[in-house]
């Protein structure tokens, strides 16, 4: 049997709730018509966005291992808006023996007045501290704008090998790099799990083989306890939203129903301290009092994601976590967006599902001088 161009999954005739179905006749019209054969769920993603959730049960993060053993050459796709979700320690230290390209993808969603070279600067610092990789394979890109797209398909065609594995977290935008650069057009998604197997492809202008690969899907992201349909709308479209925020004593930030936070007085300070969230558009910001929170969060009045009104909190244990920031850092929720610290420092305590851990690093966006 053939696979699914766009997702590399193996084509079956025999069970439509299992991947890779497609009816046997409309297979062997469209083999008999020379068009691509697509599976029933690529089929729909492709032409009405329309998404089959189907079960493969295996999490690609095991096969991640079988990948290292074939290939030497890898580009590891991030996600910039989610760096501390998708640069994940244990991945990086299963590639420092890798030719490694870090393919750090979604620019575009980033402010306008960012600068770039700023962003580099802040993601070679943070790379350096967990592998050693040369500061001109990381790459700052944009599928969307195509901002350094030929660049790093000009790196990959210098490369002394013959293959190339593309991997990441789910969404990061792997496919999204493959056609770019490759005229394979595989399918793209705002579903997490979209490709489901290798997909072999050939780098535009040379002989390169650059292998499309599933997301490793991490399960301690806060959009990882939410429902599927939540997480496509957590998937930016446009550039984030930022918002800045002065928090007085007994309020509390709900962010989503799955992060609140509130600042805890620093003695000596005077001043009410300054911060801006940053998060996807689609994830609402909301002040409250302290004794409203759990009403808040179970009624859901005025606060998504979830967009599913039938998502439980039920099993959602929340932990609670103190950090002190300072001026000039970040205080990052995987899978959520982060919050930056403008006047302080603040001790803040913030409360996640259990699993979730934040991470304070310094700013990824500086104030302008
Ligand atoms: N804004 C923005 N969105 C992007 C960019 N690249 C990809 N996306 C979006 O991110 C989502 C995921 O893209 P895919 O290319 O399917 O991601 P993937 O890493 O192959 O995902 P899986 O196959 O599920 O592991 C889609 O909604 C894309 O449109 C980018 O540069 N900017
Ligand atoms: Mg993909």
């Amino acid at each position: 049997m053939s696979k699914c161009s766009g997702c590399g999954i193996e084509i079956q005739n025999q069970n439509q709730d299992k991947a890779g179905y497609i009816p046997f006749s409309v297979m062997t019209e469209r083999m008999a018509a020379g068009d691509e054969v697509l599976c029933q769920r690529c089929y729909r993603i492709k032409h009405y966005n329309k998404f089959l959730p189907v079960g493969m049960g295996t999490d690609f993060y095991q096969k991640l291992e079988d990948i290292l053993q074939t290939f030497n050459t890898i580009v590891w796709v991030i996600d910039i808006i989610d760096f501390e979700g998708t640069f994940r320690t244990d991945i990086a230290l299963k590639l420092k023996n890798k030719n490694l390209i870090i393919a750090v993808n979604k620019a575009d969603l980033l402010p306008n007045a960012v600068k770039y070279e700023e962003i580099k600067e802040w993601v070679c610092d943070r790379v350096s501290q967990v592998i050693r990789v040369k500061r001109d394979n990381i790459r700052i890109i944009s599928t969307r704008s195509g901002f350094g797209i030929n660049r790093l398909s000009k790196m990959i065609s210098e490369i002394n090998d013959t293959k190339v594995a593309v991997i990441g977290v789910t969404n990061v935008g792997k496919s999204s790099v493959l056609n770019e650069i490759t005229d394979a057009g595989v399918t793209v998604s705002s579903y997490p799990g979209t490709t489901l197997n290798f997909i072999k492809t050939r780098l535009k202008d040379s002989n390169i083989e650059l292998y499309d690969t599933p997301g490793i899907e991490p399960k301690d992201r806060v959009c990882d306890f939410f429902d599927i349909f939540t997480q496509v709308k957590m998937i930016p479209a446009k550039e984030i939203s930022r918002k800045t925020f002065r928090l007085q004593a007994g309020r509390v930030m709900i962010v989503s129903a799955l992060c609140y936070f509130k600042v805890l007085p620093v003695s000596e300070s005077m001043y009410d301290p300054v911060f801006l969230v940053y998060a996807p558009q689609n994830v609402s910001f909301h002040e409250t009092k302290e004794e409203r929170i759990k009403d808040i969060l179970e009624n859901r009045k005025v606060i998504v994601p979830p967009y599913d009104s039938s998502f439980s909190m039920e099993g959602i244990v929340f932990e609670k976590h103190t950090y002190e920031v300072n001026e000039g850092e970040d205080i990052a929720i995987p899978g959520l967006g982060w919050i930056s610290v403008r006047r302080g420092p603040l001790v803040m305590e913030l409360s996640l599902p259990q699993g979730v851990t934040p991470v304070v690093r310094s700013s990824l966006i500086k104030p302008h001088k």
